[in-house]
């Protein structure tokens, strides 16, 4: 299912895709459809159809605006752009609050130089990594295969090289199909959102975007969606690692378990929680 100018395309399971209008009755029950929904339609016209159903959805993103998703894929650049690590670990801990698995790709690996890929071993300790590059080539095999099934969202910052690695994962040159794209300071930035089949899932493109705001959420939901915190066994059920009396975190942080910049992070994201 593919959206442009907000019609809705779908892929039917015979391998049809009709450009669809939503039937009156379920515009007024489900809203908006959006990338990723299972629908029910009714061929019109040749390569037209109507929706008449949509079935109950699962874990559903509002930005980007895609329904059913198993999990992200989140590309990241250590060189052109240099990529956020604060801006990953916000998307890690959005993977984390939703429930959804988190596939890195440290992306255009043919820029880095081997004794720079140590600076991503905090993340490669706790989430998949895989180093991919569209020049070389590198990774691109390894991703389907981690992916398996389910609706997947490629996010990361814009240049980060999402629209390339899709294309490259599809075996097309150009931006993918079905990605509206749009020149913008000279280089093509993904418009709109756009679902592809890749080995036994979908892979969705998105804009990319530098901001991200984390939804409200407690101190405590903050502390669970940091991983390598559950294991510590500190004096407090409740202790927050900060400076608690018997808090297991300076011992962790000394062995390595608990990375400085991730500790940094979670130590800034602490301020925007409500407690
Ligand atoms: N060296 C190198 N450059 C790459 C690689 N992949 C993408 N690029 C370049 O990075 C730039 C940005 O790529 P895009 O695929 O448009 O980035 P994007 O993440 O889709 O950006 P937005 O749509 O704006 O979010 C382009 O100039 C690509 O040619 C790679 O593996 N290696
Ligand atoms: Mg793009
Ligand atoms: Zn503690």
């Amino acid at each position: 299912m593919r959206l442009e100018a907000n019609r809705p395309t779908v892929g039917t399971d015979d391998g049809q895709e009709l450009l669809c209008h939503l039937a009156g009755k379920v515009r007024r029950s489900v809203g908006r459809i959006r990338v990723g929904d299972r629908v029910e339609c009714r061929a019109t016209d040749p390569g037209q159809g109507v929706i008449v159903g949509v079935e109950a959805r699962g874990l559903t993103l509002e930005r980007p605006p895609v329904a059913n998703v198993s999990g992200l894929v989140m590309v990241f650049t250590l060189v052109d752009p240099v990529g956020s690590t604060e801006l990953l670990d916000r998307r890690l801990i959005l993977a984390e609050l939703y429930g959804v698995k988190s596939l890195l790709l440290a992306h255009k690996a043919d820029r880095v130089p081997p004794e720079r890929r140590a600076e991503l071993e905090p993340w490669a300790r706790l989430y998949p990594l895989i180093w991919t590059s569209v020049q070389t080539g590198e990774g691109l095999a390894d991703v389907p295969r981690r992916l398996g099934e389910g609706i997947y969202v490629l996010t990361g910052e814009s240049g980060a090289g999402k629209s390339s690695l899709l294309a490259a994962l599809l075996g097309e040159a150009g931006p993918a199909a079905g990605a509206l794209t749009r020149r913008q300071r000279g280089r093509q930035t993904t418009r709109t959102v756009s679902l592809h089949r890749l080995g036994d899932g979908y892979l969705s493109d998105t804009p990319g975007f530098s901001r991200l705001n984390l939804p409200p959420m407690t101190s405590e939901e903050l502390r669970w969606a940091f991983p390598e915190f559950r294991q510590l066994r500190c004096r407090f059920r409740d202790c927050l690692h900060r400076d608690e009396p018997g808090c297991a975190l300076p011992a962790a942080r000394a062995a390595g378990s608990v990375s400085a910049v991730r500790y940094r992070h979670y130590r800034t994201f602490l301020e925007e929680t409500v407690h």
